[in-house]
């Protein structure tokens, strides 16, 4: 791939019903019209035989222990690891609906389970270049079609989620109002997504959670508060 650049990697991510699907199809759209190809990509992505079982889970088909909830969920992300990669280095953008940030999130929103101990199994991911949270307060999601139906879907459950989830805030990510209309939050996502599929330098994605790179974050934090 000399002279060609790689592609972006970018996360949507946020509670139930915050409108991940709905933003993350349109962003695809879009780049799509304005030539930047790009592929969409769901997690958990229930086609697999691994996807199968989490779906018979979220369903209550099934039930497990949480940890090894937990580990079908990171296992559905690796198995798609070649897929990410080679789509990268081809120059394709990858559009990615939840991912292991959602894993951490939920997994750790339940009794006995902490936010370090989720992060292990994803951790040497590939780091997106940049991750949307969609943050919308779990009283206000409620309102939206279809939520209830799913076992995770409860208003004091999500509110440990959402907490969780603000806990890994990174300098890779960027908070979105998400009560806003479809639109509106459209328009705010693109224009930072065209800014970081436009300056994708040809540096290798960096991965999960590598010590260095919130240790620099933190340091950032310090010199704002500082200033
Ligand atoms: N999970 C997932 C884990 O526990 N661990 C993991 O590792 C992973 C990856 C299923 C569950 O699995 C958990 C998290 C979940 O509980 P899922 O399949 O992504 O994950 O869940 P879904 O039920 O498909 O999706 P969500 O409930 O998260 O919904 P979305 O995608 O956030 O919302 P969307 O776009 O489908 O919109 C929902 C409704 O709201 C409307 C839409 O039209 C739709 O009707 N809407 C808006 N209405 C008003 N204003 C706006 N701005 C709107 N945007 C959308």
């Amino acid at each position: 791939m000399e002279g060609k650049r790689r592609g972006a990697l970018i996360v949507v991510e946020g509670c139930d019903r915050t409108g991940k699907s709905t933003q993350a199809k349109k962003l695809v759209d879009y780049l799509s019209k304005t030539g930047r190809y790009s592929i969409l990509l769901h997690f958990p992505e229930c086609s697999t035989r691994i996807g199968d079982i989490i779906h018979g889970y979220l369903n209550k088909y099934y039930n497990f222990d949480d940890r090894a909830v937990h580990l079908l969920f990171s296992a559905n992300r690796w198995e798609f690891l070649p897929l990410i990669q080679s789509h990268i280095q081809k120059g394709v953008n990858v559009i990615i609906d939840r991912y292991a940030f959602s894993g951490v999130a939920f997994s750790a929103a339940k009794k006995g389970m902490n936010l370090q101990w989720c992060k292990n199994s994803d951790s040497g991911l590939p780091r997106p270049d940049l991750v949307l949270f969609l943050d919308l307060t779990p009283a206000q999601a409620e309102k939206r079609d279809g939520y209830g139906t799913e076992r995770y879907e409860v208003e004091e459950f999500q509110d440990r989620v959402r907490e969780n989830y603000l806990q890994l805030v990174d300098d890779n990510w960027m908070v979105i109002d998400a009560s806003r209309s479809i639109e509106e939050v459209h328009k705010v996502l693109c224009a930072a997504v065209v800014k970081t599929v436009d300056s994708v330098d040809d540096n290798e994605l960096e991965t999960l959670w590598n010590k260095k790179t919130k240790r620099n974050y933190k340091m950032k934090i310090q010199k704002r508060g500082e200033s």
